[in-house]
């Protein structure tokens, strides 16, 4: 287990100084391996992290598709797992999410439990995220694997005071999800709601395809925007 914090703090020196940080997520039960270098010659230019991580991963694929990113990227690349069996130390930091937006006890603190004694044996990165699904107007298949459901966008305080007891609790991250390929992504109202009562970064993802809503995003006070369906490159 490390202690280094060295992708948090680009998330904590991006936070103080107004940058903006932009994560592409790569699903590797999507990603076509043979296409990984155009892909990342395609993705934009400004892209500060690689996300990677799927609701559903069969074992083994995350190792070998953040080797193959590293052939041809020196971009941070950060685990966004959907459940335990896709960590993995090849990668440079782990989300270590904690499903605050639901009831079901396995994603609030059971596959954390579970994850313990493999980040005891490696030095992988740990930042503790609250992730909160929030609806995007779809089913998701966070809500659909985690049997939880998503908070409603109109209920911004339930939100924010959900995001607040994160922080109180010590997360160091709050993830404001709508669900990858949301039909509406996060609200303004809501982003800069938790803004306002939070102060450590927040990332916002699911929905998102253009640079109008990414930089809606932005300014409502996102420090990062996670974009995944966007620039898919699809085995099929
Ligand atoms: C990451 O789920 C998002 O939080 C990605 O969503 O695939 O809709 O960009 P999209």
């Amino acid at each position: 287990m490390s202690a280094g914090l060295k992708i948090y703090n680009t998330f904590t020196e991006a936070h103080e100084n107004g940058q903006r940080l932009l994560a592409v997520l790569v699903d590797p039960e999507k990603f076509d391996m043979s296409t990984a270098d155009v892909f990342l010659r395609e993705i934009p230019a400004e892209t500060t992290h690689i996300f990677v991580g799927g609701s559903t991963v069969p074992d083994g694929l995350t190792a070998t598709l953040i080797d193959a990113l590293k052939l041809y990227t020196s971009k941070p690349i950060v685990l966004f797992p959907g459940n335990i069996s896709q960590i993995t130390d090849n990668a440079d930091a782990l989300l270590f999410l904690s499903l605050l937006s639901g009831r079901n006890p396995e994603y609030l603190i059971g596959q954390q439990i579970k994850a313990v004694p493999l980040l005891r044996q490696n030095q992988l990165e740990t930042i503790s995220t609250g992730y909160l699904l929030i609806n995007g107007g779809r089913e998701s298949a966070v809500a659909r694997v985690t049997e939880t459901f998503p908070l409603e966008q109109h209920k911004v305080e339930q939100i924010v005071n959900t995001a607040k007891a994160g922080e109180l609790m010590g997360v160091k991250l709050i993830y404001l999800e709508a669900g990858s390929g949301a039909r509406i992504a996060v609200s303004e109202d809501i982003i800069a709601a938790v803004k306002k009562a939070v102060e450590i970064p927040i990332i916002v993802g699911g929905g998102i395809r253009t640079e109008s809503a990414k930089e809606k995003a932005y300014l409502a006070g996102a420090t990062m925007v996670v974009m995944g369906t966007v620039y898919e490159n699809s085995k099929s």
